[in-house]
């Protein structure tokens, strides 16, 4: 998107998550692809953490951001975009929950908009529990709140920790 930040579009925040394969490139690459779309502009990524795995543990360590920007398109146009990078990246569906992956990328927050359709909910419904995406949330934007759940500072104080570290090989 050229020109200057539209206020007015939707503030978006998307996690990324990455536990398979070249785990850094992954993340660095999709940042990147989200960046180019139509639509988005003002990309912000977060530092990048290291996680224990949420779910099966016998699996590699995740490396977890968050990234933010404004969007023009809705938020279903959004997913399908980002169901078409994780695909790229290899990402195969399993009917397995919580299984290893070379990406994940989930809608945290799309502006103040709440949807519960079956295959979308905004909130992301994991958001308050998880200490890699409120901590990269908190990072990116201190004074975050989010609809229905209050100030992303008070979830950090109650979110399970999944021995997050900040992720020093990335580069
Ligand atoms: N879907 C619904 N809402 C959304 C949304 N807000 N953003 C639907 C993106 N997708 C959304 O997702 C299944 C379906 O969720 C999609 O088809 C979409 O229509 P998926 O990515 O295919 O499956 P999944 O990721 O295995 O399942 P789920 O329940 O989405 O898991 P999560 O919440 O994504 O968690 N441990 C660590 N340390 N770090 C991680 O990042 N991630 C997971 C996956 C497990 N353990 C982890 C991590
Ligand atoms: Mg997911």
């Amino acid at each position: 998107m050229n020109g200057e930040p539209d206020e007015a579009l939707p503030h978006v925040f998307v996690a990324l998550g990455s536990n398979l394969g070249e785990r850094e490139q992954h993340i660095k690459d999709a940042c990147a692809e989200i960046s180019a779309l139509a639509g988005v502009g003002e990309l912000r990524c977060s530092s990048v953490f290291e996680t224990d795995p949420m779910g099966p543990q016998n699996q590699p360590d995740y490396l977890n951001a968050v990234c933010q920007f404004y969007y023009s398109g809705s938020a279903r146009e959004l997913l399908n975009e980002l169901q078409t990078i994780e695909k790229a990246h290899g990402r195969v569906k399993t009917t397995h929950r919580w299984t290893a992956r070379p990406l994940d990328l989930d809608i945290l927050l799309f502006g103040d908009q709440q949807i519960d359709a079956p295959d979308l909910q905004i909130p992301h419904i994991g958001i308050a529990k998880r200490s890699f995406v409120i901590w990269p949330l908190l990072e990116l934007q201190p004074d975050l709140s989010i609809p229905g759940l209050g100030a992303v500072v008070e979830l950090k104080k109650q979110c399970q920790e999944f021995g997050i570290q900040k992720y020093k090989g990335f580069s």
